[in-house]
């Protein structure tokens, strides 16, 4: 029986292999994913630790959304988790409004770590995968640290994973040298190796998208998504499975395990917005995560990690998945 690698060993081992993963981040990605247990456990007691539901006074999000118990619950274990180590700087989070300046009683690190706490949160009541999104960068030389610093593009990124409550507790990773999953031991209580050099397949005939807003897509999307309807009947050649889990998570996850395309593209309902999801929560770190798999992630118009962040909680267009599929979807976007 193969020896069970921890995530521990891996991260040394990584480091070994190319330092690329120098102590204080060895122990920023050990802290996020002990908190990510802690998350887990608070998700998987449900109605029975009086954690479903909205929170009190129903409290909105910066992004105006009506904030679940579990959200703040996910935000504080992050806070609480990464704030004394030493390894950090500042957090931003998708659920606080300005960023989160480790308090001077602590150490000051050299990393910036952004989180959506909780991604999928209108599934939490209904028991369907929900989870923890992150991004790590490196804080910019120089004193104090402010939310200009955040403002990097995501291929500035030095660590991005997602940790997905499911039927398992994953956890996945990448620091540049393609991407790995740990599976929670609950037994042991710690995460566990269980794939790594993870490759999504450049061809699919699985897209995820949706539906319900097709009225109000943009043409190159209605095309894209016209062909793969019309199946072995149309200029695809082959018919289309669809999936929409309305996590990003739990459809990524999918992506990472069998192929596909995840698309989320700007439309009609609110043109002023570049799109639904975050650049820096949710479509920089999968989008490293789907490219250092062999995937790839674009807006439709450009690179998503090419993007120059201006602000904080900015949206952006997601296409992403299998590389031939992102490439085909992004040409219709290109001018005739
Ligand atoms: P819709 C969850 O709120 C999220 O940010 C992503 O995880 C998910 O892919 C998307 O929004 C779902 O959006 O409009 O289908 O509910």
């Amino acid at each position: 029986m193969a020896p069970k690698i921890s995530l521990t060993r891996y991260l040394v081992e990584e480091q070994r292999v190319d330092g690329s993963i120098p102590a204080q981040l060895r122990l920023l990605l050990e802290v996020v994913a002990r908190a990510c247990k802690s998350i887990s456990l608070a998700v998987n007691k449900g109605a029975l630790g009086g954690v479903l539901g909205v929170a009190e006074a129903e409290s909105e999000n910066i992004q105006g959304e009506i904030q679940k118990k579990l959200d703040i619950i996910a935000n504080d274990v992050l806070i609480e988790a990464n704030e004394w180590g030493g390894h950090l700087a500042a957090m931003a989070s998708e659920e606080m409004e300005g960023i989160h300046v480790v308090p001077n009683r602590y150490p000051q690190g050299e990393y910036l770590l952004l989180f959506d706490p909780l991604d999928g949160s209108s599934n939490i009541d209904v028991n369907v995968s929900i989870g923890t999104i992150f991004s790590v960068l490196r804080k910019p030389e120089g004193a104090g640290v402010s939310e200009q610093d955040f403002l990097q593009a995501g291929a500035k990124q030095v660590a991005a994973g997602y940790c997905i409550y499911g039927p398992q507790t994953t956890l996945v990773l990448t620091v540049g040298d393609g991407v790995a999953m740990f599976t929670l031991d609950r037994e042991q209580g710690s995460f566990v190796l269980t794939q790594e050099n993870i490759r999504i397949p450049e061809d699919t005939k699985e897209f995820a998208i949706n539906m319900s807003n097709m009225r109000h897509w943009d043409e190159p999307v209605k095309r894209y998504i016209d062909e793969c309807l019309l199946g072995k009947t149309g200029p695809r050649g082959k018919d289309f499975n669809m999936r929409w889990i309305a996590s990003m998570v739990a459809d990524v996850h999918r992506i990472l395990t069998r192929g596909g395309v995840f698309l989320y593209p700007w439309d009609k309902r609110e043109p002023e917005k570049p799109g639904k999801l975050r650049l820096m929560y949710e479509a920089n770190p999968m989008g490293w995560i789907v490219e250092q798999a062999g995937g790839a992630a674009s807006t439709g118009t450009q690179r998503i990690l090419d993007i120059q962040p201006e602000k904080l909680h900015q949206r952006v267009s997601v296409i992403l998945g299998s590389k031939n599929e992102v490439e085909r979807a992004a040409s219709y976007f290109a001018p005739v």
